[in-house]
């Protein structure tokens, strides 16, 4: 693939012959591929080492057959409105597909070459509760990792097959980061994690404590899913045809936690922070950048809009994001030496405007149950809990509801909700029908999602019923003009 690059892309500039496996990424989709993967390509131009990744997937889609061929590389599409620029990535040096059986995974995992696993596996990858952050130990996929601890089928019961066999042949420390949009994410790995050894050997929960670190990480760059014109315009644009193309915007973040066992790739130099905390950097962008993605995403179905970016050119829904983000969610976050929150929202709703960057509302609508919780339902229960309004947030959480109640049915649009909750919450809706108030105490009740502390909350729930009945009956759009007019 490199000889024949037009000038027009990018390489990587180090020795890609001479470069080592160091760590293994764990979910190398198209996030991976435009942020960490692209931060160690920095880091690798920045001052060589024996960083390359080994990128393993242990769920769909399978990658070995798109970028083994590719030699790992891959190209890098960053678009702003009409401009774009590509090049191409070199940090991943080899991949693995191990989901029928974790044998490949639990080999590079457990290789004494490897110092840290990186992971994006999605909110529901790390199989907990998330209202608590508790490992489920009744998860399916748990239950089976119990019964079977060698041949697990879970992120959770991967890790900690992998430490076990870490600690009985090498030894040697590993540092486990999370990646992904959760809460103290390094915290709940950790929690995940030491439930499943707890429950294997004393001994191995106490090498864990003393060789291994789950550092939380707040990671940021909007990377949609990839769309056959964004192979077909590499194709025509540079005159081959890649596999693995990825899209991001311009922006990103990475914020890390300074908590790491041993060997641990320097990406502060080019780029990252490292801090001793990282919650309030989480919670800003959680709550501002997920939290505007997600409401808009839910209120864009129902206005029929497509993309994040057509969500934006809808004044109302504009409006009302807006409105909530500066009224409800800003007095949430605590302060960050150096950001300011107005600014930080602006230059949010700026990169959502991005007309290049097609994020399918239903993309970011899927799995809605573990993106709620750090997104809508943590900031609305502080709120509460100081005796503040919180009318706006609920709206979102409300549309989130009706999405999955099949809500298409009554604006003559079609959709398959994909969320871990979406069967639960149809039977709800079969046995309740229509009756908003009866739909709301149903749903609130999954304590899984719903604290009951902001489950039995009057005012939260009189919010929920209103949201509901206006999205199960009346045109969503009227609705939420009478909300922004309040
Ligand atoms: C999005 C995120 O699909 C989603 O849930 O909200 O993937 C979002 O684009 C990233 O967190 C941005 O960093």
């Amino acid at each position: 693939m490199l000889p024949e690059l037009p000038t027009t892309v990018a390489r990587p500039r180090y020795d890609r012959a001479a470069l080592k496996p160091g760590m293994a990424h764990l979910g190398v989709g198209a996030f991976h591929r435009s942020h960490q993967a692209e931060f160690t390509d920095d880091l690798l131009t920045a001052s060589f080492d024996r960083w390359g990744v080994v990128g393993i997937n242990v769920r769909p889609p399978a990658i070995e057959a798109a970028l083994g061929p590719q030699d790992g590389l891959y190209t890098r599409l960053m678009r702003e409105d009409d401009k774009v620029e590509a090049r191409v990535i070199g940090s991943i040096v080899s991949v693995v597909d191990s989901r029928a059986d974790s044998r490949a995974a639990l080999e590079v995992l457990a290789s004494p070459d490897i110092d840290v696993v990186t992971m994006t596996v999605t909110e529901k990858g790390y199989c907990h509760r998330p209202a608590t952050g508790e490992l489920i130990l009744d998860h399916p996929d748990i239950v089976h990792d119990l019964a079977k601890p060698e041949a697990p089928g879970s992120v959770p019961g991967i890790l900690v097959q992998a430490l076990e066999m870490r600690r009985r042949s090498h030894g040697r420390p590993l540092t486990l980061m999370s990646c992904d949009n959760i809460p103290a994410n390094g915290a709940i790995l950790n929690s995940v994690v030491g439930a499943l050894a707890e429950r294997r050997d004393p001994a191995l929960v106490r090498w864990i404590e003393a060789n291994a670190a789950f550092p939380s990480s707040m990671v940021d760059r909007i990377a949609p899913a990839v769309r056959q014109a964004d192979y077909d315009f590499v194709a025509e644009a540079f005159g081959y045809r890649d596999q693995a193309v990825v899209v991001g915007e311009p922006f990103r973040q990475w914020v890390i936690e300074n908590r790491v066992a041993g060997r641990f790739p320097a990406w502060d130099r080019v780029g990252a922070t490292l801090v001793d905390d990282v919650e309030a950097f989480e919670h800003l962008k959680m709550r501002v950048l997920n939290g505007a993605q997600t409401t808009l995403a839910y209120l864009g179905v129902f206005a029929g809009h497509e993309h994040t970016c057509d969500d934006m050119t809808d004044p109302l829904l504009v409006r009302f994001v807006r409105r909530m983000l500066f009224e409800e969610t800003l007095p949430t976050l605590a302060p960050i030496l150096g950001v300011d929150p107005a600014t930080y929202v602006e230059q949010s709703l700026a990169r959502l405007r991005n007309t290049a960057i097609r994020h399918r509302n239903h993309q970011i609508a899927t799995d809605g149950s573990q993106k709620i919780v750090q997104r809508l339902l943590n900031p609305i229960l502080e709120r509460l809990r100081r005796g503040q309004s919180v009318t706006l947030l609920s709206v979102p959480v409300a549309a989130w509801m009706a999405y999955l109640i099949r809500a298409s049915e009554r604006f003559g649009r079609a959709w398959t909700a994909d969320d871990p909750y979406a069967e639960r919450i149809a039977d709800i809706a079969d046995r309740t029908g229509n009756d908003a108030k009866a739909l709301a105490d149903a749903i609130l009740a999954i304590d899984t999602i719903f604290r009951p502390e902001l489950a039995q909350s009057p005012v939260f729930r009189e919010n929920i019923v209103c949201g509901l009945k206006a999205f199960l009956a009346s045109d969503p759009t009227e609705y939420l003009r009478s909300v922004c007019e309040m």
